[in-house]
């Protein structure tokens, strides 16, 4: 990565959290309802993924915690947001709200409420991509305690049996709700568990983007050259308690303390500082333009958008009422 790039990818981490932390002022404001799952902490997961992955042409899934990965992949935080506002405008229409995010003109296959149901799903994805044998493949990203599911066992034999080209990026954020994973988990370096299989696997650390960029590269140059599955853990932290509902009370705050001093956006901010490439001043200068982004176009245009008609209640419900299936195309 090049200047130029690094800079790009700390304004795209910087919006990530920017935005995250609007999300959840929106919900004590009670605008935003339902479930809410904030990211703040591992935006260099996704985005040292993403970057060495193509994104709008890959296909990309995910669970419930699923924003950042979206915009990601190519969705309008403006639609983002619309939807956690439950608004038509809304990338999902305002029909799925937070854990749904759902954008097909980039790929983005979802947002997903149900612990490693994705794992399938990629799984199945990949195999039709695999069919049709052009060069992209599927991306599923979940968390730790996700792999103590039986889909992620059958996914990991069908991903390999198959040689499909998937790649599972497990965000290791050491706990699943309020649970430790030392607590729920035989083996805790979630990359071990699928050698099992037969899968290729790595792990590295979650915070820092250049380090999560580079393995991912190498990841995606195995997937997409046909080679097979590859299974990416990322060592990571998040900030917040696991929803809006959760009190965080489980916590040790020196555990806490030790992962603040390797947040993602500071370490690359001031690896550019360092290296002369950025001031004190340009990165005030990006938060400040993206904060007036957020709040003078993202948050009016969810805000502004209608709310769905009651009367269209039983649309999109069903597969026979749904154009995509009607059409076959996709
Ligand atoms: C099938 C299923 N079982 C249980 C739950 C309840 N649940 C929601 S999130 C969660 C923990 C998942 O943790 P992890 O996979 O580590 O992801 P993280 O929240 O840390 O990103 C559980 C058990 C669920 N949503 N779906
Ligand atoms: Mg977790």
């Amino acid at each position: 990565m090049d200047t130029a790039d690094k800079k790009r990818l700390l304004r795209s981490m910087l919006l990530a959290r920017r935005f995250e932390e609007r999300c959840y002022e929106a919900y004590v404001e009670r605008r935003i309802g339902g479930f809410l799952h904030l990211y703040p902490g591992q935006e260099a997961c996704a985005h040292g993924v993403m970057e060495a992955a193509r994104p709008g042409h890959d296909y990309v899934i995910t669970g419930y915690r699923d924003h950042v990965h979206a915009i990601l992949a190519g969705a309008d935080p403006k639609k983002v947001m619309a939807e956690l506002f439950g608004k038509e405008g809304g990338s999902s229409k305002g029909r799925g709200g937070s854990m749904h995010i759902f954008d097909v003109e980039n790929r983005f296959m979802g947002g997903y409420a149900l612990v490693g149901g994705p794992f399938p799903l990629a799984a199945g994805m990949a195999k039709t991509l695999k069919l049709k044998g052009g060069d992209e493949i599927a991306i599923c990203f979940l968390g730790d305690a996700a792999n103590n599911q039986g889909t992620f066992h059958e996914s990991m034999n069908m991903a390999a049996l198959w040689d499909l080209p998937v790649l599972y990026v497990c965000e290791n954020n050491l706990y699943g709700i309020g649970t430790r994973i030392d607590r729920s988990t035989a083996v805790t370096d979630q990359y071990q568990r699928v050698c099992g299989y037969g899968i290729e696997a790595d792990q590295v650390d979650g915070q820092d983007v250049e380090t999560v960029h580079e393995a991912a590269h190498k990841a995606v140059e195995h997937v997409r050259s046909g080679k097979g599955p590859y299974f990416l853990e990322l060592l990571t932290y998040r900030y917040r308690g696991h929803s809006m509902s959760d009190s965080n009370a489980y916590r040790e705050k020196e555990e806490e303390r030790r992962w603040s001093t390797r947040d993602p956006i500071i370490t690359l901010r001031d690896r550019l500082i360092e290296a002369g490439e950025l001031t004190e001043d340009d990165y005030k200068a990006m938060d400040t333009e993206i904060l007036d982004y957020l709040e003078n176009e993202v948050v009016p245009y969810a805000e502004q958008s209608p709310e769905p008609d009651p009367a269209e209640v039983e649309r999109y419900t069903l597969a026979e009422n749904d154009p995509y299936v009607k059409g076959g195309a996709r």
